[in-house]
């Protein structure tokens, strides 16, 4: 992944689905970390946007095929859950994975897309009885939108209302502190497990 060798990425994948399906959560991990690296080389001058945008297309392609191998049993309709990547990030993929894993679970999910501004959430969950938030946002600036989107449901007179679950990159236990949200996590699977919790 962090070659860009996309022909090798993809190929490896589709081996892994016919012979190891349940090792896919594994193989998304891997794949994440190769992202990493791609992004430390474009930090570093090696790679340009161009190669960015590329391995955005190579892990959209990756988890394509190794959907099927994370998702869970189907189950009836557990209720809704929003999810969006935050205002002033325009990064989607992990949301777009989250979304999935989620609506396998048996999440009624509504994507609001990414670069959403906080009253947008807000309204979005008044109008449609939302208990459950889904921030994503993987630029360090996406902390301040998370805190941004906690305190709309603050200011809202909902906060006691709704669970918020935050994730990305930058996504720490500081940062759950700091953004007042209920709780985080990097793994989309964990996540369903917390909000299945909560409900
Ligand atoms: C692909 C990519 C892009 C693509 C995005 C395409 C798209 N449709 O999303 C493009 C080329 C558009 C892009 C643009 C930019 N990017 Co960019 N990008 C990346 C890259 C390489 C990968 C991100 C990614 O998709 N990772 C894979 C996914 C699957 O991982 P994930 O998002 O973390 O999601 C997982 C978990 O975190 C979790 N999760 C995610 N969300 C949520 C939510 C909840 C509720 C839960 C529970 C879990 C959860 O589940 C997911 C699956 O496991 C990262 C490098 C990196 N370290 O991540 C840089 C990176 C994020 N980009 C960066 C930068 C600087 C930019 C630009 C500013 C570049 C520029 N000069 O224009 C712009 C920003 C534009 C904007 N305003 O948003 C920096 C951010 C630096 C910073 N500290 O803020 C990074 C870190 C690269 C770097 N090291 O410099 N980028």
């Amino acid at each position: 992944m962090s070659d860009l060798d996309d022909e090798a990425v993809l190929e490896a994948l589709r081996r892994l689905m016919a012979e190891a399906p349940t090792e896919a959560g594994k193989a998304m991990d891997a794949c994440r970390e190769g992202m990493e690296d791609v992004g430390r080389r474009f930090e570093a001058g090696e790679y340009y946007l161009s190669d960015l945008v590329f391995s955005g297309e190579i892990m959209t392609d990756a988890v394509n095929i190794i959907k099927p191998g994370l998702l869970q049993a189907g189950v009836a309709s557990l209720g809704k859950v929003i999810i969006c990547t935050v205002k002033g990030d325009l990064h989607d993929i992990g949301k777009n994975i989250v979304i999935s894993i989620f609506s396998a679970a048996g999440f009624d999910v509504i994507d609001l897309g990414f670069d959403v501004a906080p009253d947008v959430i807000v309204k979005t969950a008044q109008e449609n009885d939302v208990k459950i938030i889904g921030l994503s946002g993987v630029l360090t600036l996406a902390v301040d939108a998370m805190k941004a989107s906690v305190d709309a449901f603050t200011k809202a007179g909902m906060r006691d209302k709704v669970k918020i679950i935050i994730g990305g990159c930058p996504v720490t236990e500081i940062v759950k502190d700091y953004t007042g949200a209920d709780a985080w996590s990097l793994s989309p699977q964990e996540a369903v497990g917390i909000c299945r919790n909560w409900l």
